[in-house]
């Protein structure tokens, strides 16, 4: 491991006694959700990764110093979201030669997860090909960490903010599998299926985990993706959401916004939108995928041990 990394006390611990540990992200926490369910939640779901016999390692930035797993107090920073920046891959370095707080997108836990040898990963949506791509060329750089970087993200799917049928094509081009859990539709985050087919169905986390280890003992570069749908009873409507998106997505273009500044556009618009409900469908799929998550870990642990 390099100096610009630190581990908690916890997670330390597992490694030495090679425990299964399970990546969390902190964008989802400063830039994805309201204070203080952003800071609950993430502590919720730490816990149920414990119950599930995993340790849990939250990633972030604090002056300019990876921690991978972080205390109450660090948590609660995150949460407030004051000078906290977005990090995704071309952040990190500035970030860390700065000496500044950065939450991490999908793609920089993947690749602070990578660096401390945590191999599965859990969240609530990926970035991914945004409507209008075409033109405007925003394609999430978490797409091409799948690509390149061997951790698995447990999620439930992408939220339709994104071209869905292009964010499919892109992974299948760059060599990423999807897999849906209990599913053979691509989960839109909100809702349980969308118009896409992923490319394998698996019933088990032991499936799962067979496939990563499958994928890396065969030395292949990059990740993979596992697709876990929202709980039926938190699933919202479906032609609500899209309304809803439909909208976001129009003022997002009115306004100009382009960038990193996209994405946590649209999560606010979207929540301000439909109240509290898009919010608890949030917390509870990350919970759920936080039970999935941490089975394939304890899984692909027993096998590569
Ligand atoms: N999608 C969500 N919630 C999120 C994100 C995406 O439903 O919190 C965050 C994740 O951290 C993801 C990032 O990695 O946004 C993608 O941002 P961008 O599109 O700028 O790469
Ligand atoms: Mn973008």
């Amino acid at each position: 491991m390099n100096t610009f990394i630190t581990l908690s006390d916890e997670v330390r611990t597992a490694r030495e006694e090679k425990k299964p540990v399970v990546a969390l992200e902190s964008t989802i926490i400063s830039h994805g959700m309201p204070y203080p369910q952003n800071v609950q939640t993430a502590r919720d779901v730490e816990q149920i990764i414990r119950d599930q016999g995993a340790v849990p390692a939250t990633i972030a930035l604090l002056d300019g110093q990876i921690k991978i797993g972080l205390s109450d107090e660090e948590l609660d920073i995150l949460a407030r979201s004051e000078d906290v920046a977005k990090a995704s891959r071309k952040d990190l370095p500035y970030l860390a030669a700065a000496g500044k707080h950065g939450a991490t997108t999908v793609a920089a836990t993947m690749i602070c997860a990578a660096m401390a040898d945590i191999p599965v990963f859990v969240t609530g949506g990926i970035g991914g090909v945004h409507r209008g791509a075409e033109y405007s060329m925003d394609i999430s750089a978490d797409l091409e960490e799948l690509a390149r970087t061997n951790v698995a993200v447990i999620c439930s799917g992408a939220k339709s903010i994104l071209d869905l049928g292009l964010t499919m094509e892109y992974l299948e081009t760059k060599g990423v599998p999807v897999m849906g859990y209990k599913t053979e539709q691509l989960p839109a985050f909100f809702t349980r299926s969308s118009d896409y087919p992923v490319h394998f169905r698996v019933d088990e986390a032991e499936e799962a985990a067979a496939t990563l280890h499958a994928k890396w003992g065969m030395n292949m570069e990059g990740g993979a993706v596992i697709a876990n749908p929202i709980p039926g009873e938190y699933a919202m409507d479906e032609e609500v959401i899209s309304g809803v998106i439909e909208e976001a997505v129009q003022e997002a273009g009115n306004l100009g916004i382009t960038g990193k500044d996209v994405t946590p556009f649209l999560l606010q618009k979207i929540q301000e939108s439909t109240g509290g409900q898009s919010l608890d469908a949030n917390i509870a799929l990350v919970k759920s995928n936080a039970e999935v998550g941490a089975a394939i870990a304890v899984s692909l642990n027993k096998k590569q041990s």
